[in-house]
């Protein structure tokens, strides 16, 4: 059997790597970039992604051979199953962020061990704050610990929701959304699914839906919010399947009770939801 890891110390280590590959994404995000779209025009890629992955890809290889990688631009593996030590590597997300925005976008990082979430890196890279944990160890924000996620009501709460139900492309009845939307105090979309769920467990936000998640775009965040207590599902309330896409509803504990009530109702009415 292979030696046991000290998380720890993988750890410190993503912790250089994001910080070394930020440090590129500074200087590059103000200069030319070169834009291609993929499955759609507003699906993003640039030069920078595809090397930052690189980049990663080549320290995961060197440091820890026998690890495999699931990342977005093609330079990980076919990954079917959760065995063994698992890299879910998003070198930019919120793509249309860092093209348009200049800001809001993030490098994720979540390891897995036999598909339990070990150790979790997200740079929010020009913000200069890196969410991260080690499991049972506690999540911080850059050295400060964040404190466990209280319980929440919808009324008072914040809560980010993916553009995308306002487009053609929406996966889910708009009423439903706007159903939750008028319960909350406020809502957002920041563009950084990996964004969003760092300031879940930090507490800065109260919930969280969208409909549509690669496995990349949660890997990282899913640990942190794991380790602050916070509660995750698709949108109809059944559980996440690592590595498949997902709809995600995420929040405070009551937080997430109302929202996927306002769902459940919405469905009992024949709107539709589509589940992934
Ligand atoms: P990305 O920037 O790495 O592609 C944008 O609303 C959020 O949804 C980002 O986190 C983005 O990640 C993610 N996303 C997932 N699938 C997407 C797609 N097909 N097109 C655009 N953004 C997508
Ligand atoms: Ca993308
Ligand atoms: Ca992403
Ligand atoms: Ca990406």
């Amino acid at each position: 059997m292979a030696e046991a890891l000290d998380w720890g110390q993988v750890r410190d280590q993503v912790i250089e790597w994001v910080q070394e590959a930020g440090d590129i994404l500074k200087k590059a995000v103000n200069g030319h970039l070169n834009v291609e779209s993929k499955s759609s025009p507003d699906d993003l890629v640039t030069n920078m992604d595809k090397q930052t992955e690189q980049y990663f890809i080549d320290k995961v290889r060197s440091h820890f051979p026998g690890h495999r990688i699931v990342s977005e631009e093609g330079f990980g593996d076919e990954v079917q199953t959760t065995e063994g030590i698992l890299w879910f590597i998003d070198p930019i997300d919120g793509t249309m962020n860092f093209v348009h925005q200049k800001r809001h976008f993030a490098i994720s990082i979540g390891i897995y061990e036999e598909g339990v979430g070990k150790v979790a890196v997200i740079y929010d890279v020009i913000a200069g704050d890196i969410y991260h944990c080690v499991k049972g160890q506690g999540a911080f924000i850059n050295k400060e610990k964040m404190r466990p996620l209280e319980d929440g009501e919808l009324k008072t709460s914040v809560v980010a929701i993916n553009g995308t139900w306002l487009s053609k492309n929406r996966r889910i009845n708009p009423e439903i959304v706007r159903s939750i939307a008028e319960h909350t105090r406020g809502t957002r979309s920041y563009g950084s699914a990996a964004i969003e769920l760092a300031y879940i467990a930090n507490g800065i936000l109260d919930g969280y839906l969208s409909m549509r998640l690669a496995p990349w775009d949660i890997g990282a965040g899913l640990i942190l919010i794991d380790e602050v207590g916070g509660r995750v599902s698709q949108v109809d309330g059944s559980p996440l399947e690592l590595l498949k896409q997902n709809s995600i509803l995420i929040g405070k504990k009551g937080v997430h009770q109302e929202m996927l009530q306002y769902i459940q109702s919405g469905i009992a009415e024949g709107k539709y939801v589509e589940k992934k």
